[in-house]
């Protein structure tokens, strides 16, 4: 039964058919099953699966802009339920995120953003194709204890190096971590650039973000 709906939502996003992904996702959330559960073994996979046919030139940048459409329909219906079952209610710290400049992906960043908020932290999420001074104002405004640099293309990766160096120029290094991720980035290359943590995912990151507070 279960299965059957991990399929749909799957295919719903293959599709790029937002309207099959928000009833796949209400379909999820009915049958009582845990939204984080929902985008990685449902929504997640066929996200995967377009970017994968887009590489091998079988899809085009329409297809995966409306796979992306479809995934954040999914994620508008699964993102409440997702705040509603945290239990956390003390601030465990600070987190600006965002993504790097002259890049626009913002699925994973947002949801980084939303399991963050859920864990108790208190998140200010600048959106995408954000400069690395506006992280570091960001983060000097709100007294930041860490900032959360995405990245999803291998051409702006260097732009999380960048934002270290911003912070760096502020004098908010090292008081203020860094933590970056995105499907290009490494565990290796966060410490190439001395990141203080990498997370290949949303889980990951709250375990990391906790850590980096001592919460
Ligand atoms: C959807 C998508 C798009 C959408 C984005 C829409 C949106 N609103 O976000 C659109 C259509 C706009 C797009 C555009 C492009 N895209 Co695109 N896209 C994708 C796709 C299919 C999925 C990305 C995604 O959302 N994944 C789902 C999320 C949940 O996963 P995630 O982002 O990896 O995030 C998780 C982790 O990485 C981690 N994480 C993420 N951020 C952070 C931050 C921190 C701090 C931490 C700790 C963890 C963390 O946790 C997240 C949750 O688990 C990928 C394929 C892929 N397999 O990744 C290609 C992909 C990233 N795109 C690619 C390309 C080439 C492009 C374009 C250049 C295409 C073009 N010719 O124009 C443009 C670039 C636009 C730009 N300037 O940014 C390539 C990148 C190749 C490379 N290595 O550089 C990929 C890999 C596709 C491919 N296989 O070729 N894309």
């Amino acid at each position: 039964m279960n299965q059957d709906l991990f399929a749909e939502m799957r295919a719903s996003i293959e599709d790029g058919d937002a309207e099959r992904a928000t009833a796949a996702a209400r379909a999820a959330l009915d049958a009582g099953i845990d939204p984080l559960a929902a985008i990685d073994s449902g929504f997640m996979p066929g996200l995967t699966w377009v970017g994968d046919q887009f590489a091998c030139g079988e899809m085009f940048l329409p297809d995966m802009m409306l796979a992306a459409r479809a995934m954040k329909a999914a994620f508008a219906v699964l993102e409440p339920e997702m705040k509603a079952r945290s239990t956390e209610r003390s601030v465990a710290g600070r987190v600006v995120i965002g993504t790097v400049k002259g890049d626009i992906h913002e699925i994973g960043k947002n949801l980084v953003a939303t399991m963050l908020g859920a864990a108790g932290f208190e998140v200010h999420d600048l959106g995408v194709d954000v400069p690395p001074e506006r992280f570091a104002e960001k983060a000097a405004e709100v007294g930041a204890d860490i900032v959360g640099v995405s990245a999803l293309l291998t051409t702006t990766m260097t732009g999380q190096r960048a934002v270290i160096a911003a912070l760096g120029e502020r004098g908010l290094r090292p008081a203020v971590k860094v933590i970056v991720g995105g499907a290009p980035v490494t565990r290796a290359w966060a410490a190439e650039i001395g990141a203080d943590g990498y997370s290949e995912d949303a889980v990951g990151a709250v375990a990391l973000a906790k850590s980096l507070v001592g919460a």
